[in-house]
């Protein structure tokens, strides 16, 4: 049976819709805050959950990654849900495996090594079909809501899961999966080509499952530095936006509102602001005042330093206020510069969430 579409599908009515006015430059009476990571270790219940069930099999069952996005609902008061899932999936896809090791995080047991191997990816992947446990854990998830808050869908930039691919895992320096890019040129623009054509229709999908925003990480643009950022990353970045975008319109779906979190690319903000994204997510390295002078064109999310988390209430509240009175209260989306570590306190992540509302409320009156 084919997945329903977000034409045909009925969902309960949205009562918040701060962050989707925030991404579209629309007024907002108060600055929305969700946090990267805002489902995850550093909740009990999750840990909990986990001791139970591997992590791929968590977010291989809708009924479970549905569970997991809406903890963190319950808890605080966030203006926005993520649907639970890893950047990874689409690696798993394109038929590479991989596996969570305790203590290591995901790992390829047979990373990609040399150009030939990309022959042994799946090239004509049935997306929707493929990758239907995640379509169906965001309708679920998007129904459990009952419109509480906006339900965002995501996707792994295609530089990003190339360098996962060719690594095998995280890494410190990316020397495999850079040296790839000024030694194996041709190959490295198929690699990133082959991910993006999948990209595409995922996120496509995910929009027609009834998420209604979209977020694109782009975790290791850090380590390229501009030209090699330039070459490999922001093309995909932009045909990324562009065709999902083009695809939604020829299916007479609205476009979401996009956002693209490029950590580590405050040398290429002024590229970003014209990559046909809503929104630019940044990471606490960048300046608030000097990343608004940059992108006239869109709204900007972020930039707390996680590491902000482990003070008390009071350095808290003061860090948002001073994140506020530079970022201003329109056009902007609260969030950390990356996402909640593990060993954070719940209690933290509510002081963060209410001092965002509490001062932003006050900065519009
Ligand atoms: O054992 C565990 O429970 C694993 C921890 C974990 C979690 C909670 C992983 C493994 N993934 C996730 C969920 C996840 N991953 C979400 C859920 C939604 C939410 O934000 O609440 C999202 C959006 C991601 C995306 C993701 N996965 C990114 C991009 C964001 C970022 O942090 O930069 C990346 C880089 C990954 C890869 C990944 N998956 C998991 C880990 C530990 C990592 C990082 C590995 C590494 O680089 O070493």
């Amino acid at each position: 049976m084919a997945a329903p579409t977000s034409k045909s599908l009925e969902f309960p009515k949205l009562q918040n819709d701060l962050i989707i006015r925030a991404a579209r430059g629309e007024k907002t009476e108060r600055v929305p805050v969700w946090a990267m990571r805002q489902a995850g270790r550093y909740l009990p219940e999750f840990r909990e959950m986990r001791a139970e069930h591997d992590f791929f099999n968590v977010v291989q069952t809708p009924s479970l990654a549905c569970e997991i996005t809406l903890q963190p609902i319950r808890r605080f008061q966030l203006d926005a849900a993520i649907i639970f899932s890893d950047i990874l999936v689409i690696n798993q896809a394109l038929g590479m495996e991989c596996v969570m090791v305790p203590g290591k995080g995901p790992t390829f047991p047979n990373p990609i090594v040399e150009p030939d191997d990309l022959k042994k990816l799946n090239k004509d992947v049935d997306v929707k079909e493929r990758l239907n446990y995640v379509f169906s854990a965001i309708t679920l998830t998007r129904q459990e809501l009952k419109g509480k808050v906006p339900l965002i869908g995501f996707a792994g930039a295609p530089w990003t899961l190339m360098a996962y691919s060719i690594e095998g895992g995280g890494s410190n320096t990316y020397a495999k999966s850079k040296k790839w890019l000024y030694t194996h040129i041709d190959a490295s623009h198929q690699f990133l080509q082959m991910l993006t054509d999948v990209i595409v229709p995922y996120l496509v999908c995910q929009v027609e499952a009834g998420a209604q925003l979209l977020q694109v990480f782009d975790s290791h643009a850090g380590i390229l530095g501009k030209d090699i950022f330039c070459e490999f990353a922001l093309p995909y970045l932009k045909q990324i936006a562009t065709r999902v975008k083009e695809s939604l319109r020829t299916k007479s779906i609205e476009p979401v509102p996009m956002i693209v979190f490029a950590k580590g690319a405050h040398y290429a903000l002024e590229e970003l602001n014209n990559s046909d994204y809503d929104v630019v997510s940044l990471d606490w390295t960048i300046l608030p005042q000097q990343a608004r002078s940059l992108t006239p064109n869109v709204s900007l999310q972020g930039n707390l330093d996680p590491c902000v988390m482990y003070c008390t209430k009071e350095v808290i509240q003061a860090k948002v206020e001073k994140m506020l009175s530079e970022f201003g209260s329109q056009r902007y989306i609260a969030n950390l510069g990356h996402g909640m570590y593990p060993d954070f306190m719940p209690e933290s992540l509510e002081t963060f969430v209410n001092s965002v509302h509490e001062i932003s409320e006050k900065m519009n009156q």
